[in-house]
Formats: structure tokens, sequence, C-alpha cells
């Protein structure tokens, strides 16, 4: 296992764009990434692109083509249609307890479960609060990852993103709150014409790096699983 030192090179490295294959090398702390929903399979499959070595990884969504282009060690897609989730945040929650055994299976020996979802979306708003709750109950210390949506998307995504984080909040031992008018504002500082996602998968994978690279200092530092709240700052 790289030391801290180590790993904190490999970290830099990674970000200045080293990339290996997902899985090349896997770092030994049981933490698992899971990404709900198409944003945040996007975003974590850059992050798994770019990180050495990898974490494990689980990507879940109600649609399948965004389900099978994730580039995740292991996939789930939640029920039989293609075309995803009807924009319902109550039918994916169906689906997700439907699937809870399967979803049990993967969770099951995680340590630490950083569990990344757009909170508007009718997937990752649904999905995500079932996820932490089946990966507590599993013995896992879950940190949540909540994409916020741009006011620019409207009122009724605002409106669904806030519900979904108060639920994603009483299932998580933690969250980390990724708000992207806020996170624009600071990176560029200028109006966007059209919707910058990839500038957003950029910024969000460049998160997902620090918090895992603190949640294996803090557990190597602890010889033990960190709590989250050593980890989120
Ligand atoms: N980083 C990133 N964020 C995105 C992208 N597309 C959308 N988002 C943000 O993520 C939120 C949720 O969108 P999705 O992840 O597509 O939704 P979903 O969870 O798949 O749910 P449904 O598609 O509604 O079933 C949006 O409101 C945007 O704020 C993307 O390509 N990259
Ligand atoms: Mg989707």
């Amino acid at each position: 296992m790289p030391s801290r030192r180590q790993f904190l090179q490999l970290g830099a490295a990674s970000t200045a764009g080293l990339s290996l294959p997902v899985g090349a090398r896997r770092w030994s702390p049981p933490i698992l990434m899971v990404a709900v929903g198409g944003a945040a399979i996007r975003a974590v499959g850059r992050t798994l692109e770019v990180v050495v070595p990898t974490p494990g990884s689980l990507a879940i969504d109600t649609s399948y083509l965004d389900v099978h282009k994730a580039l995740a060690h292991h996939r789930i897609h939640l029920g039989d249609g293609i075309g995803g989730s009807g924009g319902d945040p109550s039918r994916t929650r169906a689906l997700a307890w439907e699937a809870q055994d399967a979803l049990r299976t993967h969770l099951a020996g995680a340590g630490v479960v950083v569990l990344v979802a757009g909170m508007s979306g009718a997937a990752g708003g649904g999905i995500a609060p079932v996820v932490a709750e089946l990966a507590r109950e599993a013995g896992a210390e879950v940190v949540g990852v909540a994409l916020l949506p741009l006011v620019q998307e409207g009122e009724k995504r605002v409106r669904r993103a806030r519900e979904a984080l108060v639920d994603l909040r009483r299932h998580t031992h933690g969250v980390m709150e990724l708000d992207y008018g806020r996170m624009w504002d600071e990176q560029y500082g200028r109006p966007f014409s059209r919707r910058p996602w990839p500038q957003f998968d950029i910024m969000v994978s460049d998160q997902l790096v620090y918090l895992q690279m603190e949640i294996i200092c803090a557990w190597e530092d602890a010889g033990a699983r960190p709590a989250v709240g050593d980890v989120l700052i």
C-alpha cells in the first residue's frame, strides 16, 4: 500500500491528467463510490478515469443507456424500461426498494460509502436516500455528495432537490453539498450561455478526488475507519 505521501503525489498526478484503466490498481480500504442517476454517473466516471488507485464503484440508474455506458466496476439497472424514470422520484424510490436484495449484496462489506447523486433528478433524488439507508444498515459509514441544481433549471427542480436533500441527510452520516451556482461563480465568476455540464463534471470529479484522499488519509492516521465528521470539513 502506498504511504500517505505517495498517495498524495499520486493524487496530484491524477488531477494533472494521468489516466489508467479502471481497476488497474485498487486501493485496499473498502471505499465504495456509488453514483446514482445520469449526472453522478458521468462525474464519477471521470473520477474513476483519473484517480489512481480507484475505489470500488457502483452505478445505479433507471436509464438503461446511462447505466450501461457507466465506467464503474458494477452496474444496476432499475426497472425494465430503457426510457428511465418518467420523472417521478416516488416511482424510482419504489424501484429501489424492489431491488433491495441486489443493492444489499453490492453494499455488503463496504467500510465507507461515498454516495453521489443529482438531487433534482428523479433517479438521483428518489434512489439515493434508499441506498443510504441500506448502506447504513449494512454497517457502512455513509457520506452523501449532493449535486444541487442551477437556479436557471427552474423552480420545480430547485424545490425537488431541496426535498431530496432533506431525505438524504436523514439517512447518511454527513452530506457534502455541491451547489452548482456557487461552484460556477467561485471557479469562473462570469455568466454562462449554455448549460456547462462538462465543466461541472470536472469540478465535481475534483471534489470527489479530494474527498477520497481525505478519507484514505484519515483512515491511515486513525488506523481505523474514520467517522464522516473527521472527513467532511
Ligand atoms: N455534472 C453534471 N451535472 C449534470 C449533468 N446533467 C445534469 N446535471 C445536473 O444534475 C441534475 C440531475 O440530473 P440527472 O442526473 O440527469 O437526473 P437523474 O438522477 O438521472 O434523474 P432522471 O433523469 O430525472 O431520471 C440536473 O438537474 C443538473 O443540475 C451532467 O452531465 N453533468
Ligand atoms: Mg437520468
